[in-house]
């Protein structure tokens, strides 16, 4: 069905003063600087909002934006475009944080894994050995509005709009060596993303973690400022990370979990009817990226697997995970602890939802 969108940003026609004629003419646009800011730019009659992803063409996370792209011109008609700035392009994950929060940025990518210094709660996402190991589950409890319900608040007050929660699949350890007991975490500096929960939980494992943006890790590993670092199977691929640490340890830790996030304002200020609109397509897209992101997941290790002699691919049994639950434990209790009543909130609210995903 194709609806009609009015556009809500200024004219782009709007007269511009020369910049000679500054400061009267920064005055002049002032107006419309702000309202472009605020609800995106326009293109030959079409509203333009920008949205930025961590992560490199054909990741998940690309292939999530695209697919809202593309969902959206159709059902608007061409009234509203999109346009994708793939990882780097705009900064870091922190970065485009800033910039939707600022409202330069409309829509972005935004990991718990690196949220923790803006949100402390939602670090809850990032605790080890809490979601089982169904990825139905997983799914179903991220999708949870119940869930969604206690997090969206705390995303609100810090000026972002909660617009999706998902899961891109299993964190796996990259390494030169395998990582089947904390004894082989021993003073390995493994990457981490930057949020502080991360870093305490590969201590508690005996590691030396160190935080750094998604964009230079794969020279950390290869000047080998770093030993290892944690990302799902389609990120190891796509970053070329298996070339030079090429033993990959899946211990299924945790699942990557993902946001998306608006700016607040920016998304309170649209129509109704797109609103409306980009909920309805967000619901869609969120189903077809779980079943996405098992495939990438899948595919890509028999890739890697075809292009690198020497990548070994090991699985943890029950009893060498349980090694890393014990430690793990003592960090979720810390966090709960330290982080306050409302991250105890999240904790029970994604306990819940897990167990309502599980028919409990
Ligand atoms: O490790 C990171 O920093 C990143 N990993 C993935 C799979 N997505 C985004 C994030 O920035």
């Amino acid at each position: 069905m194709t609806r009609s969108y009015r556009s809500r940003t200024v004219d782009s026609r709007t007269p511009r003063t020369g910049w000679a004629r500054l400061p009267l003419g920064l005055w002049l646009l002032l107006p419309w600087l702000a309202a472009t800011l605020a609800c995106g730019a326009e293109s030959g009659g079409a509203t333009v909002w920008r949205f930025a992803i961590e992560e490199s063409p054909g990741s998940v996370q690309d292939h999530f934006a695209r697919a809202f792209a593309e969902r959206l011109a159709e059902r608007s008609g061409g009234a509203i475009e999109v346009k994708v700035y793939t990882q780097g392009t705009l900064g870091t994950s922190d970065d485009l944080v800033e910039q939707v929060r600022m409202g330069s940025l409309q829509f972005a990518m935004a990991s718990p894994g690196h949220l923790g210094k803006l949100i402390p709660e939602v670090q809850a996402f990032l605790l080890h050995f809490q979601f089982g190991d169904d990825p139905d589950v997983i799914a179903a409890a991220l999708a949870d509005p119940q869930l969604r319900a206690v997090v969206a608040p705390l995303y609100a007050e810090r000026e972002l709009a909660l617009l999706s929660l998902f899961s891109e699949g299993w964190m796996v350890w990259t390494a030169n060596e395998p990582l089947r007991s904390p004894a082989d975490f021993a003073g390995v500096k493994i990457r981490t993303m930057t949020s502080p929960v991360l870093l305490e939980t590969y201590e508690a494992y005996g590691a030396s973690p160190q935080a750094m943006p998604y964009g230079e890790v794969y020279s950390g590993l290869q000047l080998a400022m770093i030993d290892a670092q944690v990302n799902p199977v389609f990120a190891i691929e796509e970053m070329s990370f298996y070339e030079v640490n090429p033993v990959l340890t899946h211990a299924r830790p945790a699942p990557f979990v993902c946001s998306l996030v608006s700016g607040r304002d920016f998304l309170e200020g649209l129509p109704e009817d797109q609103q409306a609109l980009i909920r309805e397509v967000l619901a869609e897209v969120e189903a077809e990226v779980e079943q996405v992101q098992r495939a990438f997941n899948a595919e890509r290790l028999e890739q890697m697997a075809e292009r690198q002699d020497d990548l070994q691919s090991l699985r943890l049994d029950e009893s060498e995970r349980d090694a890393f639950r014990a430690l793990a434990a003592p960090v979720r209790q810390a966090f709960a602890e330290r982080t306050g009543p409302r991250a105890r909130e999240v904790l029970e609210a994604i306990t819940a939802a897990v167990d309502r995903a599980r028919g409990g």
